[in-house]
């Protein structure tokens, strides 16, 4: 397929294209809230809008990491091998589990704590539903990573997110060395969208979620991005919260080491943004990667 499936709708940010194109500044805030609307102080919501990311150490407190590892592996014994909703990496580990809210209650849990429901809530200026949750393993010696993208590129092509009004919420369940496959980012780059080269086949998720290849950047344009905006890598220990906007580039390297680097992945999208006709897709993906009827959360933890 190629064009806009549906060329009488405004697509501010045309991807997948014939031949390369041009950079798009972009056009919406990346901060919606300010100070009183939730639990971060005016420096946070600085350094998010400046940066396109915030680590936010000790999230998640102690007390919830083993019960958490547990439920991690738990999911996995229990994984049915025909569940799409689990990704395995192609030696046969699991990669990915979405959804793992609806498989275990303490994962749930996690969702509305204080540190994470409330801060998606200020940055976002709006209620919020879920619009993609996953758990990601990576394993010591085997672990792959994920190759440099945008999220929000996936999420307008394939599933029709209008605008960058998304934050992920990225929770290190294990200490995430420079070494184990830790993430990198270009801080600055959600302020640019890079438009990919090539169109999206049929069920582009069934490999994408392995090993992507459409929606990423050309080398060319990775190289000016990175020598504009240089590369942080994100370290930290376990509990700790990674906010990132959904347009930034972000990827990670393979783990070789023997520690493996599990997090918990929570993404939230305005109610103000409800996702669309894919801009570049013939379909839209399943709902586990892409709510559609995602209920907004109605009962806001109180702000300290
Ligand atoms: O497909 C998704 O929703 C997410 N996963 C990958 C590998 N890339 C785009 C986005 O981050
Ligand atoms: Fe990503």
């Amino acid at each position: 397929m190629s064009g806009n499936c549906f060329p009488d709708r405004v697509d501010r940010y045309p991807t997948r294209l014939e031949k390369p194109s041009a950079p798009i500044p972009r056009a919406e805030p990346t901060v919606w809230g300010g100070e009183p609307d939730g639990p971060l102080c005016d420096a946070d919501l600085k350094t998010i809008a400046a940066n396109g990311y915030l680590v936010r150490p000790s999230a998640v407190g102690d007390n919830w990491l083993s019960p958490l590892r547990d439920e991690l592996n738990h999911i996995g014994a229990q994984a049915d091998p025909a569940d799409p909703r689990i990704i395995r990496e192609p030696g046969g580990s699991i990669r990915s589990v979405f959804q793992p809210h609806l498989f275990s209650d303490v994962i749930a849990e996690v969702v509305t704590l204080d540190s994470v429901l409330p801060v998606a809530r200020q940055l976002l200026g709006s209620d919020v539903y879920l619009h993609q949750a996953r758990i990601n393993l990576m394993p010591g010696f085997t672990g792959t990573g994920f190759y440099w993208h945008s999220d929000f590129e996936t999420w307008h092509a394939e599933d029709g997110m209008p605008m960058m009004r998304a934050v992920s919420c990225s929770i290190s369940l294990t200490e995430n060395f420079a070494y184990n496959g830790s993430l990198m980012v270009m801080p600055g780059s959600h302020e640019i969208f890079y438009p990919c080269v090539g169109t999206t086949p049929p069920d582009n998720h069934t490999s994408s979620l392995v090993k992507q290849e459409i929606g990423v950047p050309s080398q060319a344009t990775l190289t000016e991005a990175a020598a504009r905006f240089g590369i942080d890598q994100v370290t930290g220990p376990a509990g700790t919260a990674l906010w990132f906007d959904s347009n930034l580039m972000h990827g990670s390297g393979s783990n070789i080491t023997p520690f493996p680097r599990s997090n918990i992945f929570l993404v939230f999208n305005s109610i103000e943004n409800r996702l669309v006709a894919p801009f570049r897709a013939e379909t839209p993906r399943p709902e586990y990667l892409a709510a559609r009827d995602g209920q907004p959360f109605s009962t806001p933890s109180l702000v300290q």
